[in-house]
């Protein structure tokens, strides 16, 4: 079963993530056919690619597959993680990629949004940072990465309530770039992909890099990476990871005791 669909027009591809029963859940299955189809804009040239759910999705993507999480003891969003493998994949792709967005945004979806260079949203979107639904620890890159974007008290609020941030909000601290009427989203999106085709291509290219690398130019000290490393481990390791995983799968409220 395709859990990605890719069309190309011109020089825009689309990937439309296309699994609605599952709410966009990003599975194994699914990331691999998203880094697959990347691996094959790249080869076809392509130069602008959009992201996008099915028109009309109340659910843009529910974030990680929770039933792939580790059950505990283990790092679940470790380098090699999937959703970690996609966002890389994204942020070097040569070209920019644009996310155009309806409906809700969950967990690490939201770093999905943030990972492409221009998150276009309709007026329903929200986007919900949900780690202390589960009980999980966050990993350092995916902070870095949001903090880069967003302003850190904002950040603290959407990790703190795991609240769903409104489209208007999201376009007022930096998330995203613009919010369009539903019934427009598609020509605006696509006018903006005709104009960037259009543009220099290796110009765009080696900007979007040096960005990328500027980004995470910041010296940490060996001691430092070391205490936040063990700081998530008291967090994958705890009972609350164990149980904020399992009242998801039971689909019951979870019991925190904050051990
Ligand atoms: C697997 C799912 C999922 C799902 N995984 O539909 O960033 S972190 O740290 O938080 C990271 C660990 C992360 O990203 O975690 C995931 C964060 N996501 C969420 O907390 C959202 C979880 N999902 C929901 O709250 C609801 O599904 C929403 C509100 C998105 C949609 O609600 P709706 O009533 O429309 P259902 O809940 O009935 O879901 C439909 C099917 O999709 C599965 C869910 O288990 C159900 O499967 P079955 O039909 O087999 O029962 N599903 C939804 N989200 N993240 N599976």
């Amino acid at each position: 079963m395709s859990l990605v669909g890719l069309e190309q027009q011109d020089l825009v591809a689309t990937l439309t993530l296309d699994n609605d029963a599952k709410r966009n859940a990003l599975s194994a299955a699914l990331i691999a056919e998203a880094i697959t189809a990347l691996q094959s804009c790249r080869e076809r040239g392509v130069r602008v690619v959009v992201l996008r759910a099915h028109r009309g999705v109340k659910v843009w993507s529910a974030g990680h597959d929770v039933t792939e999480l580790p059950r505990s003891g283990r790092d679940p969003l470790a380098y090699d993680d999937p959703l970690e493998q996609l966002i890389r994949a994204v942020r070097s792709f040569p070209a920019p990629v644009i996310a155009m967005i309806e409906g809700t945004v969950w967990g690490g979806a939201v770093e999905l949004c943030l990972a492409c260079d221009i998150p276009i949203g309709a007026p329903n979107v929200t986007f919900a940072i949900t780690p202390a639904r589960i009980g999980v620890p966050y990993n350092p890159a995916g902070l870095l990465r949001i903090v880069n974007e967003v302003d850190p008290s904002v950040v603290k609020e959407m990790f703190f309530t795991a609240r769903p941030l409104p489209a208007q909000r999201a376009l007022e601290v930096g998330i995203l770039n613009h919010v369009v009427p539903e019934h427009d989203l598609e020509r605006f999106t696509y006018e903006m992909a005709a104009d960037i085709a259009s543009l220099a291509p290796l110009s765009i290219s080696v900007i979007k890099e040096q960005l990328r690398l500027l980004s995470n130019a910041r010296p940490m000290a060996p001691e430092t990476f070391e205490r936040i490393q063990g700081l998530r481990r008291m967090v994958y390791d705890s009972e609350d990871y164990r149980e904020g995983v399992s009242a998801f799968l039971e689909k019951r409220p979870p019991r925190w005791t904050g051990r």
